[in-house]
């Protein structure tokens, strides 16, 4: 067994998770004032999102020199202070890694612009005509580069230029720079669209966005068995892959260790159930039945192909997950446990983004010029230009942002919640005096407790890391049901996700007379159930371990 596969990974989104120099920005010191709370979290590692010089047109995943840290978060001695601080006290850094593209800004790309001979044109792609691909960000995928007279590929926004993964010398810049973070001592890399650096030899035309030409493209396994080869092997990191618009098969691939590729792999397939016709940019509620199939079938599918799944509800990408599958009223505490229940007794290796462990909502500003996000508000100019009215563009914004899960983090009571001493990037939700860390610090039956416990159990509980996944009341509208099965013994997971109470009815072999029953974790004063019949009150949640006779 992987000690990565017993461990809990925290993802820290730097620019809002704390300032220790007071600023309007977080910065690397403020990431070391809470390790020791990070620590008493118990987590194992943790994932930054990019903090490297960058125009931070994209927040950090515009990367304009991959030896440098951004002046905003500190300096080369500030990560080094907080890599050996975070090591002292167990816990292993993971640097985001983005080579998908680098930000137009960095001296390759300025290079490669300057005429069609420069030794660094090959380092990106050019073609003399754009054919039909969307970027992801909105608009077209080809910039025209006035320069040259050729257009360059780009998957996000038009300064996030894709590099040419089929030159080799791009390949030796990558591996190069990522043997340069690894010695330095962190603990493992979160690869950026990693599965989309393959891009076919022919720029066909398409009728639909040209995703499936470049996803999982011709080469990827390929690149990434040589990444391995040239960065991983040998060294104790864990290396995680998200992937954007994957299959099962692939990730398989990615994350098998007989691959020799990643240790695990992000997918979103679960994370576009509240997408109608898979159209982002419309407000809808999420299809629970959908959800339940979507991580049935990946959790059977990558245990039986040997691969490993990370396990994520948020990230800096997604609404804050109470708000969006659960309650952010007046069930907002038990929903949020619930979640985190249903999500961490899963197989894989659970993320915690930073403020759901305290159970943050979504912001629900108001007015578009309190968003940041490049995606949001290319979207709102899109669809405004397109004729959507701006109540229906707000009410699809309000929901699907990324910026609601990019508010600070919240500490306590103080100006700011904590987070700054000045007015920071970005507005606080107005619960945030409600809703934070020194309130639930102190309550054990706090959404924090709940989740500090989850992460113990990790390591406690030997089922979590390889009981067999099986699925219970398959066709249930509302409950999701599931065992973790091993020898002679298995975990039972009830979870409610609606709030309202119900009842189930669970097959005959899983409660027997006179079992063994432990209770694991509940959100309500529960008792371990005697009976196959269970009634489940708003969003209840509980694991429990059984032991026949
Ligand atoms: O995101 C990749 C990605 O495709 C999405 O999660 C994207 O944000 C979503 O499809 C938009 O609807 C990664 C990073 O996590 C994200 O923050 C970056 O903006 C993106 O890559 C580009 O580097």
């Amino acid at each position: 067994m992987h000690d990565w596969q017993r461990s809990v990974i925290y993802q820290v989104y730097p620019k809002s998770f704390h300032s220790h120099a007071g600023n309007a920005t977080g910065d690397l010191l403020g990431v070391v004032d809470k390790l020791d709370y990070l620590q008493w979290l118990g987590v194992d590692y943790l994932w930054l999102t990019p903090f490297l010089r960058s125009p931070q047109r994209d927040n950090g995943y515009d990367i304009s020199d991959y030896y440098a840290i951004d002046p905003s978060y500190g300096s080369m001695a500030d990560c080094d202070v907080l890599i050996r601080e975070a090591n002292a006290r167990g816990i292993k850094l993971m640097l985001d890694i983005v080579v998908n593209h680098t930000s137009i800004e960095h001296e390759w790309f300025q290079q490669a612009r300057s005429s069609l001979d420069n030794p660094y044109r090959d380092f990106y792609i050019w073609r003399d005509q754009p054919n039909n691909w969307a970027s992801k960000f909105g608009g077209s995928a080809w910039e025209y580069e006035a320069q040259t007279g050729q257009y360059y590929l780009h998957l996000f926004d038009h300064t996030q230029a894709d590099l040419n993964w089929d030159n080799p010398k791009v390949r030796a810049e990558v591996y190069a720079l990522m043997r340069y973070w690894r010695d330095k001592g962190v603990g493992g890399f979160r690869l950026d669209v990693i599965n989309l650096i393959s891009k076919p030899a022919h720029f066909a035309q398409d009728d639909t966005d040209g995703r499936r030409f470049y996803t999982d493209g011709p080469n990827v396994h390929h690149y990434l068995q040589e990444m391995h080869r040239e960065v991983f092997a040998g060294h104790d990191l864990v290396n995680v892959g998200e992937m954007s618009s994957t299959c099962l098969e692939h990730c398989v691939r990615y994350s098998r260790p007989e691959s020799e590729e990643l240790s695990m792999t992000f997918n979103f397939h679960h994370l576009k159930v509240d997408y109608p016709d898979m159209q982002k940019w419309v407000r809808a509620d999420f299809d629970f039945l959908a959800l339940k199939r979507i991580l049935s079938d990946w959790q059977v599918g990558m245990q039986a192909g040997g691969g490993w799944n990370a396990l994520f509800w948020c990230n800096h990408d997604q609404p804050r997950a109470v708000s969006r599958f659960g309650h952010s009223g007046e069930f907002r505490v038990v929903s949020a446990k619930m979640l985190a229940t249903a999500l961490h007794c899963l197989q894989g290796t659970p993320y915690v983004f930073q403020g759901e462990e305290i159970g943050m909502t979504n912001p629900g500003f108001e007015r578009i010029e309190q968003y940041r996000d490049v995606e949001t508000l290319n979207i709102y100019r899109i669809q405004r230009e397109a004729g959507v009215a701006h109540d229906d563009c707000m009410a699809a914004i309000r929901q699907k942002s990324r910026d609601n899960s990019r508010t600070p983090m919240q500490w306590n009571h103080q100006p700011h919640a904590g987070f700054s001493s000045v007015e920071p990037w970005i507005d606080l939700p107005e619960n945030a005096t409600l809703i934070n860390v020194q309130n639930q610090m102190n309550d054990p039956s706090s959404v924090l407790h709940h989740y500090r416990r989850l992460i113990a159990l990790r390591r406690e509980e030997p089922l979590l890391v390889h009981g067999e996944y099986r699925e219970l009341l398959v066709d249930h509208p509302r409950v999701w049901a599931y065992l973790r099965q091993g020898e002679g013994e298995s975990l039972l997971v009830l979870n409610n996700f609606y709030g309202t109470a119900c009842e189930v009815e669970l097959p005959e072999h899983v409660i027997t007379q006179g079992m063994t029953q432990r209770l694991l974790i509940s959100n309500y004063d529960a008792h371990p159930p005697r009976t196959r019949r269970i009634c489940l009150r708003p969003y209840e949640s509980f694991a429990v371990h059984l032991t026949p006779l």
